[in-house]
């Protein structure tokens, strides 16, 4: 399983010319269409557990097990915390087991539940899709860095970048921070602030109580 290690950055209208400046290669451009899933009382996201559906098939993020994955060295310290890191499943299987153990230890939750391929077995955890976007991603890596970077741009009015690179779960993570954190200096992000992702910017806009519940939450 793999933990997808992540950091946001501004794209602003330079961002094309510094790719192309530094020798970031085009490796695609698509469009992305996304349903995030969660019971009415957030009991998936308050937990930092995203289920979605992208395109036709299911996802799910999730933290990553305590231990290397999430161990930063003294140095790598301040690019660790503008870091994410999350534990990616895409077996259907493994999703609505890991989906049913998070609901297990929700006051009123229910135990067991359904199993299947078919669709019906969100809304029988008595799940909602509670955010649907669509976004057109273009692309890029660094090869020399083994980074690949993402210009998102939502249809409900929101662009950012993404530098992102994949471990194996129980992995060190130190590596994936250098390379981000090289990655980054040489697009030129010097500003070290934590930078809102699509789905903070879609909560605020357009689910304000959802968004505020995991704000006090430390979750976004
Ligand atoms: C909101 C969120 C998650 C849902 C997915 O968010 P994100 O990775 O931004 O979406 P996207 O489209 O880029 O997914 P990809 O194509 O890379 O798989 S997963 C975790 N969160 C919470 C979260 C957070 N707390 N902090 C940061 C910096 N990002 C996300």
């Amino acid at each position: 399983m793999s933990v997808e290690v992540e950091r946001k950055f501004v794209c602003d209208a330079g961002m094309w010319k510094r790719l192309e400046e530094i020798g970031a290669v085009c490796i695609g451009q698509r469009e992305i269409h996304d349903q995030y899933f969660d019971t009415p009382d957030f009991e998936l996201t308050l937990r930092d557990t995203w289920l979605r559906k992208r395109e036709d098939s299911w996802e799910l993020k999730c933290p990553p097990a305590v231990g290397k994955t999430q161990e930063t060295s003294g140095e790598g310290l301040e690019e660790a915390s503008l870091c994410s890191r999350y534990k990616e499943i895409t077996s259907l299987p493994e999703i609505q087991s890991r989906v049913k153990e998070v609901l297990k230890h929700c006051a009123g939750g229910k135990p067991g539940g359904p199993e299947g391929v078919g669709d019906s077995w969100p809304g029988e955890l008595n799940l909602r899709c509670f955010a649907e976007f669509t976004t057109a991603r273009r692309s890029f890596t660094l090869q020399e860095e083994g980074v690949q970077i993402d210009l998102d741009q939502a249809d409900f009015g929101y662009t950012v970048g993404e530098i992102e690179v994949l471990v194996q779960e129980g992995e060190e993570v130190g590596s994936a921070l250098e390379k981000i954190e090289r990655a980054a200096r040489r697009l030129g992000l010097t500003r070290n602030l934590r930078v809102e992702g699509k789905m903070d910017v879609y909560l605020q806009r357009f689910c304000p109580e959802h968004y505020v519940k995991l704000q006090r939450a430390h979750i976004l």
